[in-house]
């Protein structure tokens, strides 16, 4: 991988063996490539590099990624929504502060501030479009590749404790960075590269039992997560420019008891229909709906959700918000300005 250059690999190293307080971070709504990468660096540093590590997140937990972080690791895992004091003060201590799959501090939401008041070395390993230079002091920043895991993966093999060696690499951190590239090429359905499959064949051979993160990530849902699924499905919305769209508003999380994390990869479903250019899904959230757009070859869901939506991501894979009464006067306008937009996206395009 052209970004993980020798220099940035030995730049890389010193600054890990300078510091004496590492703190990682990752995006808002961390999901398993966000929980998988920061988890897998956290136990390359402690249980390689011996360095005091800690993982700091702004949610509440870690939601279905919670399996990846077992009870002794729990202690070192800060989240601020429930812990901000302590996630404040680790921040402030920290000698090094590294981010994963998001381009800016701004994508930490609340951390955002302690981690750019901080005078600690920053590093970022992403593959978002538009990393944001002047926030870092080193940047490995692909977007040419599955995942943050997979982008950590190629760089910890490339220090000189791993040199190439997955079975140097601790257990946990396999297991994590296998997670999150499952994740995030929903199981090798989109943005699966050469050296993605490199990566999970290594892993694999070094020992990592994928069949247990499957179990882990797939089969491992309440049963009201598919209930409100098949409510959505059946009142999905498919426009005859080949748009589909499902709306979650706050009274049906209420009615189906489902929590925001559980609605990950509803996004994706409507793409199975034949005629589906692009798929978008927007769910009720505290003064804004939260929207989620895929589309197939030729549809740029990144453009879309930059122009309509106060957002971007990928090309095939993007998010924004909708904001009322910014952008809409209520509540009960969504449809329609859902419907506008993507009329006149799908007519210019
Ligand atoms: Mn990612």
């Amino acid at each position: 991988m052209a970004v993980i250059t020798e220099e940035k690999i030995r730049r890389f190293d010193r600054m890990v063996e300078k510091a004496d307080k590492i703190v990682i971070s990752a995006h808002v709504h961390a999901d398993g490539d966000a929980v998988g990468s920061t988890s897998a660096l956290f136990h390359y540093l402690t249980e390689i590099r011996g360095k005091s590590t800690s993982v700091v997140l702004a949610d509440r937990d870690a939601g279905g990624s919670s399996f990846l972080i077992p009870e002794e690791d729990k202690p070192f895992f800060t989240f601020y929504w429930n812990n901000p004091g302590e996630a404040a003060r680790v921040i402030a201590e920290a000698s090094l502060i590294i981010l994963l799959d998001c381009n800016s501090f701004t994508r930490t939401e609340d951390l955002g501030d302690f981690f750019k008041e901080s005078y600690a070395p920053k590093v970022l390993i992403d593959h978002h479009l538009d990393p944001q230079e002047e926030e870092f002091d080193l940047i490995f920043s692909e977007t040419e590749t599955s995942s943050a895991s997979e982008l950590l993966f190629h760089i910890l093999m490339a220090l000189p404790d791993i040199a190439g060696d997955a079975t140097r690499l601790p257990m946990q951190s396999g297991i994590a960075l296998m997670t999150g590239m499952t994740t995030d090429t929903n199981n090798f359905s989109n943005s699966v590269y050469p050296s993605t499959l490199e990566m999970a064949s290594i892993l694999l051979a070094a020992g990592v039992d994928r069949d247990a993160i499957l179990s882990d990530i797939y089969q491992n849902y309440r049963e009201n997560r598919l209930r409100a699924m098949g409510f959505l499905l059946s009142k999905m919305t498919i426009t005859p420019e080949g748009a589909a769209y499902m709306i979650l508003t706050r009274k049906n999380m209420m009615t189906f008891d489902i929590a925001e994390g559980e609605t990950e990869g509803f996004v994706n479903l409507p793409l199975a229909v034949r005629n589906v250019r692009m798929s978008v899904f927007m769910r009720q959230d505290n003064g804004f709906f939260r929207v989620s757009v895929r589309s197939k070859k030729g549809t740029s869901a990144q453009r879309f959700a930059a122009t309509y939506f106060n957002g971007g991501g990928h090309e095939y894979a993007a998010g924004g918000r909708l904001y009322f009464s910014e952008d809409i006067s209520s509540v009960k306008d969504v449809v329609s300005y859902l419907e506008n937009s993507l009329n006149e996206f799908l007519h210019e395009a």
